[in-house]
């Protein structure tokens, strides 16, 4: 099939009939013993959810539908020869667990872009809010004002059966999925340019629009908004913003209500588990590093200057920002991947080169700590520095880009798990 609402057609009901034998032949199963420290610790190390997308291996990290990172950037179709997997690829292969065609994909891309138009309202719905408001509140505020575009909910009062729910939901997560960069884009032109909208382009794929219509066009940057969004659109359901989704959607509110749940969870930095800290990690990270610059007054540090500096930290009771993880215990392959996107774009930006030093010191010295379950850097610690370089300097926003990144991981769960 060349579209996907065809092959979903199609799969969707042999899927549900699966739930249901799972359920008819291994419903008592246990699935492990609950104990104090996963209660305590917000269900860490707890199976607690069918979760289709993607799972995170403690040593391995995230595979979606199976999937490895270096997978994907094998085998997903890319915009560019020997570019980044796009994300319509991730949203093709989450929903169906097969890996598309480039045919398939460009068939999204057009299905999105079509799907995009975003009507003034959501705009002016925005604009009725202080111009200093958070980016994450402008983003689901605006989010919010598209909910009443939801054919979920419309379908839902005219009584449609319970078995076709997945159809609406598809539509109203397509849709969400194609507006969401414009009103996020929106967001960023109205804080922080002039506050007018860049119109899509009709010849750009997903990611590299989204990068358009906030204001970038360098080509590397196009490459590296594919590869952002495809590697942060899920990591299973133990993290804030997906669970609060699943949960939100569960009594059959809309996608438009569970996404804007979910970039509220996303937004938050004080609910204390490891997963939302993902949130403000990006944000931590590069103020982090732009502090040891400012101390030294430049990016050329010597080895011994930057131990002395990460002691300082660690010494004021501070956090190493950008490494350690709730689950992982490796070095996050959302880091690896991007590392290898500045060897490949940027291996001599100074501020590059201070992430790479600051992998070679900060884990001994967690290590030595002898209480970090896990000293190795996760995704946060190298996607602001990338992001610096292309020109997004305004780390407040950083956090809107992962919410646009979000939505896609969003919708098998609320498709599929009807
Ligand atoms: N620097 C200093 N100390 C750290 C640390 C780090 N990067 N990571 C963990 N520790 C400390 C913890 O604070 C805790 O100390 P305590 O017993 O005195 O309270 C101890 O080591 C044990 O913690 P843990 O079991 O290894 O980690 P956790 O599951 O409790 O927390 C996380 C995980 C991510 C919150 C933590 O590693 C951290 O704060 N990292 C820095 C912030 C960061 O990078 N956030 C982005 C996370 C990205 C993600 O989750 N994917």
């Amino acid at each position: 099939n060349l579209d996907l609402y065809s092959e979903l057609k199609e799969l969707i009901p042999e899927y549900q009939e699966r739930v249901k034998k799972v359920k008819k032949d291994y419903g008592t199963v246990q699935l492990g013993n609950t104990t104090v420290d996963m209660v305590i610790g917000g269900m860490r190390g707890m199976t607690a959810l069918l979760w289709l997308g993607s799972s995170v291996d403690p040593d391995e990290g995230i595979r979606f539908r199976g999937m490895t990172i270096p997978d994907c950037q094998k085998k997903l179709p890319a915009a560019i020869p020997g570019g980044e997997p796009m994300p319509e690829a991730i949203l093709w292969l989450l929903l169906t667990g097969k890996i598309p065609s480039k045919q398939q994909v460009d068939s999204l891309s057009q299905e999105l872009r079509s799907r995009a138009t975003v009507p003034d309202y959501a705009f002016k719905t925005i604009d009725a809010l202080p111009v200093s408001a958070h980016p994450m509140t402008q983003f689901a505020t605006g989010v919010m004002a598209l909910q009443t575009q939801s054919e979920f909910q419309k379908a839902y009062e005219s009584g449609i059966s319970k078995s076709r729910y997945w159809e609406p939901t598809y539509e109203d997560c397509m849709n969400l999925i194609a507006r969401v960069p414009a009103v996020a884009a929106y967001v960023y032109r109205r804080i922080y340019k002039d506050g007018k909208i860049i119109p899509l382009d009709d010849s750009l794929d997903y990611g590299a629009n989204y990068s358009h219509m906030l204001g970038f066009d360098d080509p590397k940057m196009l490459d590296f908004m594919r590869l952002y969004i495809t590697i942060h659109s899920d990591h299973e359901g133990g993290n804030v913003s997906s669970h609060t989704a699943h949960l939100v959607a569960s009594p059959l509110s809309d996608p438009y209500l569970a996404f804007a749940a979910a970039l509220n969870g996303l937004a938050g930095p004080l609910h204390g588990l490891a997963n939302q800290v993902i949130n403000v990690g990006t944000l931590e990270v590069l103020r982090w590093i732009r502090s040891i610059v400012a101390e030294f007054g430049t990016p050329h540090i010597s080895t011994d200057q930057l131990k002395d500096y990460v002691y300082k930290t660690l010494n004021s009771g501070q956090v190493i920002p950008g490494y350690g993880h709730g689950v992982l215990r490796k070095t996050d392959p959302r880091y690896t991947c991007q590392r290898e996107f500045a060897l490949k774009h940027l291996p001599d930006d100074p501020l590059f080169l201070l992430v790479s030093k600051l992998k070679e010191v900060v884990p001994p010295i967690l290590t030595e700590l002898g209480k970090v379950k896990n000293p190795w850097p996760n995704v946060d610690a190298h996607s602001g520095v990338l992001l610096n370089y292309f020109g997004l300097t305004e780390e407040n926003y950083f956090t809107v880009l992962f919410g646009v990144s979000r939505s896609f991981g969003i919708a098998p769960q609320v498709c599929l798990a009807l």
